[in-house]
């Protein structure tokens, strides 16, 4: 059936879902770029580049030695997480060197994702960092690699010394559900700190 102008004005327009921008976060090789083509529903858009015997000295592959390349500007990824909700995704990359990058991918984002590996957990220092001086709510994910030594979330926020209201989550990047479930807390984290920063402070 063909509506006309008038007939279409009349009939509710369907809901438009809300759109949301997190950003994935980390240092080198953590797996920001698995966790990203893990929850994608679309194809996930990557700029990857080969590592090459120059960045040996400075890109730290321990436990992650069969990883050949490296995200040289973003990765891109989305995920329906219910018929109201849309989160674009954005991957950061990992390598010092790519720092200036962060300001503009960083725009407009609702939140973040901090991918930390607990073998080399002073990498995910500097993204901390970022995030706390900018005041962007995050969330950080433990990325479980088989025959890293498992730590409790209480252990990891300790050793970051995070803000007791930082959530601390364990995942497998590799998995979907896994990966939604930290997007999931991500949202609800930065949702909980926005009602509370428009709520009056109490008396
Ligand atoms: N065993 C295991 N391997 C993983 C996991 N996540 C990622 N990997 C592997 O670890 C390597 C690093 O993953 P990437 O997703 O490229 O990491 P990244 O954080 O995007 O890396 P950069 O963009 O270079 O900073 C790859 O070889 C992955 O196959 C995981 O959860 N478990
Ligand atoms: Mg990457």
């Amino acid at each position: 059936m063909v509506f006309g102008r008038s007939e279409r004005r009349r009939r509710p327009a369907a809901a438009e879902p809300v759109t949301l921008k997190i950003l994935v976060a980390g240092g080198f090789g953590v797996g920001k770029t698995t966790l990203v083509g893990a929850v994608s529903e679309i194809r996930p858009l990557r700029t990857e580049e080969r590592l090459t015997e120059a960045g040996r000295p400075v890109d730290d592959l321990h436990g992650v030695e069969a990883k050949s390349t490296t995200t040289v500007a973003m990765d891109f990824g989305r995920i329906t997480v219910h018929d109201e909700l849309v989160l674009y995704l954005f991957g950061t990359p990992g390598q010092d060197r790519f720092w200036f990058l962060w300001d503009e991918l960083a725009r407009g984002a609702l939140g973040a994702v901090v991918l930390a590996d607990t073998r080399r957990l002073a990498d995910s220092f500097a993204a901390i960092d970022y995030f706390e001086r900018r005041g962007l709510p995050f969330v950080v994910a433990v990325n479980c690699f088989d025959g890293a030594d498992r730590y409790p979330a209480d252990a990891v926020r300790d050793a970051l010394d995070l803000d007791p209201a930082v959530p601390v989550l364990l995942c497998d990047a590799r998995a979907r559900d896994s990966a939604r479930d930290v997007l999931i807390a991500v949202v609800e984290h930065a949702m909980r700190r926005g009602t509370q920063q428009r709520e009056p402070a109490l008396p």
